[in-house]
């Protein structure tokens, strides 16, 4: 080992100075000094072990929450340098835990995890902490430095033992200074989330979160993924479906970027888009993911029309259609990453975008060739999404022309409330004419709107969104929401709180009652979200007994009450097949009144359900789409209100 200098000079005072600039402003280093700066300082040791790992040198980490609070992260990488550090004369480890940014300095080259806030090093977790070890194992030596109180070296650097000539790696152990950070309880499932990440994002390397706090000795956890970004995709997706059998994993590298994204299709219609630059994400996209999403959308287009899905005339496919239910992850690994952007959480470097979009275009053009019926399955929910993006487009078009509350000639078809409080305001879109008109004398005309919706036009069995949207029943009820419609779309605005649908218990009711969950779902998502949307449940069944009648919901509280009548009884029992075989009495007072009635609020799930069965509803055939509607009728949460 090289001599160590025994006197404190200029170098030692700049040092102490810089460490002391931490304390006084630990937010300007690491953000704050709340729990989130508190796990902070762990990313912060972790990312010198993971730079290790990028630069092929270490394959595992474990993290350790010890009794007492302090954190222990190991590493087998090649042992921080124990040598005499040219510029500041102090051994490396003791540089690299003393002055602010050496961190990066030394070793040079590679992969660094660095951005944001972090790769200010380890320094900072040394300023930041009342105790600190570190132990090297290299060279069949096992050497140990120890700080205390913010960073003041208690113990220069010097041989502890001997170990086995392969063992090499740093092990650090810090205890935040309880002076400096509000609590000092880390939460074990904080730091499991970002190890997770960390293991899809490095394939082949492990990583062991373990909590010592309690007796229990656990054997912690292990993360590892041989799979990379693939198991992460697959992870997100877990909770979806799936629509794809394979998950896409291309990779390629120039000039010493490594790039690589997976994704996989899922029947939702949100997105799940992640990227990030040396295991950071990067919240804002960047060049990486602009590759990609621009490649992604070309090669479908160029798909599609290649394979006459997509016509001359027709227009193309947009970037948002490519990316419903979408799962990706796009991960890039860079030796001179420039963030960008206020929270610098955007890959700048131009370089990138070329690469991304050449290794992604390349890949999945040979996938799909490959690939035929995944091929088939992408582009036809990319064109689902097309279509709705029309539809929705064209509707709002066309209530913007109509405006607000001015009146269309089918505006006449709503009975309005005269209460103007959408909290105590209820719509009713019931299903035909007949019985809207019921329903319309029937009503509580305080607080009971009633929009009658024709039968016969909804009963254009392959209407699509588009066409039902264009529908004027439809666009009155639109209008008599008043929330606007998709990107103008304010709930705020909504003027009932309860949005009942009213249809037959027969195969034509549900179906009406699938359609408007749709329409609903696909451009009112909010409020079925926000609960306002409900299903009124008509009575199943009329009891006649001599010269009383009963009406009830269900089978079983149809046997109850024959069970009630006495045995000598005669009594008829009457199947209700449409709300117009009830008089107007008999409808508003089992569906419609307040004390009587019972209505099925509609979860997001049912809204999810319902959307699938109506792509199986505007399918060509008839038979399996009647089938599908009769064992899928009741698809509604019982809530009774
Ligand atoms: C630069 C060079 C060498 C090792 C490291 C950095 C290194 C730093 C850290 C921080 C935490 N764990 C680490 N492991 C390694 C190797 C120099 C040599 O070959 O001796």
């Amino acid at each position: 080992m090289e001599e160590i200098k025994q006197h404190y000079d200029e170098s030692d005072i700049q040092v102490l100075e810089g460490l002391e600039a931490v304390r006084k402003r630990p937010g300007m280093y690491i953000g704050t000094t709340d729990v989130k700066g508190l796990h902070h300082l762990v990313w912060e040791i972790v990312d010198n072990a993971i730079d290790e790992a990028l630069a092929g040198y270490c394959n595992n980490i474990e993290i350790i929450i010890n009794k007492g609070n302090s954190i222990t992260v190991k590493d087998n990488g090649r042992g921080i340098p124990v040598g005499i550090h040219a510029k500041t004369g102090l051994s490396t480890v003791e540089t690299v835990y003393t002055v602010l940014h050496a961190g990066g300095k030394f070793g040079g080259g590679g992969y660094k995890v660095s951005g944001g806030l972090h790769g200010v090093g380890a320094s900072v977790v040394n300023a930041l902490s009342s105790e600190v070890t570190v132990t090297v194992y290299k060279e069949s030596k096992i050497y140990e430095t120890k700080f205390e109180n913010g960073g003041k070296i208690v113990q220069a650097l010097k041989i502890i033992g001997e170990c086995e000539p392969n063992r090499t790696g740093t092990v650090v152990t810090f205890k935040p200074d309880t002076t400096i950070f509000d609590t000092d309880i880390y939460d074990y499932d904080t730091l499991k989330v970002r190890v997770r990440e960390l293991a899809f994002l490095n394939k082949g390397l492990s990583l062991i979160l373990r909590d010592d706090r309690d007796d229990n000795d656990g054997t912690g956890e292990k993360f590892y993924y041989e799979g990379g970004i693939s198991e992460y995709v697959k992870y997100l997706n877990k909770t979806k479906t799936p629509i794809q059998q394979q998950i896409i994993h291309l990779e390629g590298e120039e000039d010493s970027v490594f790039f690589e994204v997976a994704m996989q299709y899922n029947s939702g219609f949100t997105d799940n888009i992640y990227s990030f630059v040396n295991n950071i994400n990067t919240h804002d996209g960047g060049t990486h993911e602009e590759g990609v999403r621009r490649a992604l959308t070309r090669v479908i287009n160029n798909y599609a029309r290649k394979n006459n899905i997509l016509k001359e005339k027709d227009e193309s496919l947009t970037g948002e259609d490519v990316k419903e239910g979408l799962t990706m992850i796009v991960s890039c690994k860079h030796p001179n990453p420039q963030f960008e952007g206020q929270t610098k959480g955007r890959l700048g470097n131009s370089e990138v975008r070329k690469l991304a979009d050449n290794v992604f275009s390349d890949g999945f053009e040979r996938f799909l060739l490959e690939n035929p019926d995944e091929g088939k399955i992408i582009i036809e929910k990319v064109l689902t999404a097309a279509r709705a993006r029309m539809a929705a487009k064209k509707a709002r078009e066309l209530t913007r022309r109509k405006g607000g509350l001015e009146l269309t000639s089918q505006w006449g078809k709503l009975a309005d409330c005269s209460s103007k409080d959408p909290k105590i305001s209820e719509i009713f879109i019931v299903e035909g004419d007949s019985a809207g008109g019921q329903a319309k004398q029937g009503r509580d005309a305080k607080t009971q709107a009633i929009l009658p919706l024709r039968g016969k036009i909804l009963n254009v069995e392959k209407a699509r969104l588009d066409r039902i949207l264009g529908n004027e029943e439809i666009r009155s009820m639109i209008t008599a929401f008043g929330t606007g419609i998709g990107d103008e779309f304010n709930l705020e605005k909504l003027r009932y709180h309860k949005i009942v649908i009213m249809t037959d218990a027969d195969v034509d009711g549900s179906h009406i009652r699938t359609l408007l969950l749709t329409l609903f779902y696909r451009f009112f998502k909010p409020i079925i979200e926000n609960g306002n949307v409900f299903v009124a449940q008509p009575p199943l069944f009329k009891i006649t007994h001599g010269k009383t009648f009963k009406f009830v919901l269900t089978e079983s509280e149809r046997d109850e009450y024959i069970a009630s009548l006495p045995s000598t009884t005669n009594y008829i029992v009457n199947r209700n097949k449409g709300l117009g075989e009830m008089d107007k009495e008999e409808l508003c007072l089992t569906t419609m009144n307040i004390e009587h009635r019972t209505l099925r609020q509609i979860t997001i799930e049912d809204a999810i359900l319902a959307d699938q069965v109506f792509e199986t509803l505007m399918g060509e055939e008839v038979e399996p789409r009647r089938n599908f509607i009769e064992e899928n009728a009741v698809y509604a949460k019982n809530l009774d209100i």
